[in-house]
């Protein structure tokens, strides 16, 4: 190769499974990077003569920092043309989870994240408004804003899906009502995205890939498929999928993410779940005991708040519960 050529490259990570990942560069190429092995937490993967061995890429890939959303630094190989991330530049936010104790067990779901987007449907599968307000809720912990998505809103009536979910804008929160069959809020919600990172997440089956294509049928649809093949019954790969948004549209990501069947292994300080029901902000610190933790203390003003119907009994139930889930978790909380 002409040394002339030699490059480094500044781009963003669109998916990745074990140590190569697609990189969409600022110059707007889409290309195949190596991950360095000084970059990978444990062990390199490779064998001693060069190659990746299959069982240690996986593994790696469990402990790698780098997720969907990173920028990256990238070096061309001189001797063999080939791309490598040499580094990844700070993260301004993220998505993750955390696995129960904390720690060392933290799950990032995407980097660089601006907002996440809930989906859910409002039939098929029947939405469950708990597991929504624990979706919530590790958006709020991870400190982004979130938009509620109700899509198929043309199996029950754009009516009834929002007399179902108005206790979620009397929350505060900006919920969209979609059909991408009938194409109902597309429009609107291709508006919220446009120059954006976002991060579609939700349960399985109501419609996120559904949505992405809806949203931007420019986009490629084979790499969708390639999603649903990679993502199915391989829990180690790192399943996000970045799709870089038109330019000509303000630019920006959506990230398309596996549905989560359950999001129950995840720990939280307690002392931060009230900050993730925004509808108890108004009333931090007004409570009698500094330390109220809103379940039977005299003079909470949460429970003030929900006998005036100011808080939904469904959301402060889903508080309980959570809270409760926390505390067994791991006493140290
Ligand atoms: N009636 C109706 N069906 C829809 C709508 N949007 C998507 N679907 C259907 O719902 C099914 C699931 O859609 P997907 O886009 O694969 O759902 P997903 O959320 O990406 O699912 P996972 O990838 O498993 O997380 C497909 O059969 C879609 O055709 C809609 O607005 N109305
Ligand atoms: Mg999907
Ligand atoms: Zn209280």
């Amino acid at each position: 190769m002409n040394s002339d050529n030699e490059v480094r490259l500044l781009g963003t990570c669109l998916s990745g499974t074990g140590g190569i990942w697609s990189v969409k560069t600022d110059g707007g190429d889409r290309i195949e990077a190596s991950l360095a092995g000084r970059l990978k937490k444990s062990g390199s993967g490779r064998r001693p003569d060069g190659s990746i061995r299959r069982d240690t890429m996986s593994a790696a890939s469990q402990k790698l920092k780098l997720a969907v959303g990173d920028r990256v630094v990238l070096e061309r190989d001189e001797d063999n043309g080939s791309w490598r991330i040499n580094e990844v530049l700070p993260r301004r936010s993220k998505l993750a989870r955390r696995a129960p104790g904390g720690g060392h067990g933290e799950r990032v779901l995407a980097a660089n994240v601006d907002q996440v987007l809930i989906v859910f449907a409002a039939a098929k599968p029947e939405p469950h408004p708990r597991m929504l307000d624990r979706f919530l809720v590790i958006a709020e912990a991870n400190e982004l804003t979130a938009r509620i998505v109700i899509n198929k809103v043309d199996l029950v009536g754009e009516r009834e899906a929002r007399e179902r979910f108005d206790v979620y804008s009397r929350a505060g929160y900006v919920v969209h009502y979609t059909s991408v069959k009938k194409e109902i809020g597309i429009a609107e919600l291709k508006d919220a995205l446009a120059g954006n990172v976002s991060v579609l997440t939700g349960p399985s089956g109501v419609g996120k890939s559904s949505l992405v294509n809806g949203l931007f049928p420019g986009l490629n649809l084979r790499v969708g498929e390639i999603s649903e093949s990679v993502n199915k019954g391989r829990h180690t790969t790192v399943g996000a999928l970045a799709h870089p948004l038109p330019d000509d549209q303000g630019g920006g990501f959506v990230v398309d993410t596996p549905g989560l069947r359950e999001i129950g292994m995840w720990a939280l300080a307690l002392r931060e779940l009230d900050d993730c029901f925004p509808e108890f902000r108004p009333h931090r610190g007004e409570c009698r005991f500094q330390d109220c933790a809103h379940v039977s203390e005299p003079g909470c003003k949460i429970r003030e708040a929900l006998q005036k119907g100011e808080v939904a009994a469904a959301r402060y139930d889903s508080y309980l519960k959570i809270r409760e889930e926390i505390s067994s978790e791991d006493p140290s909380w």
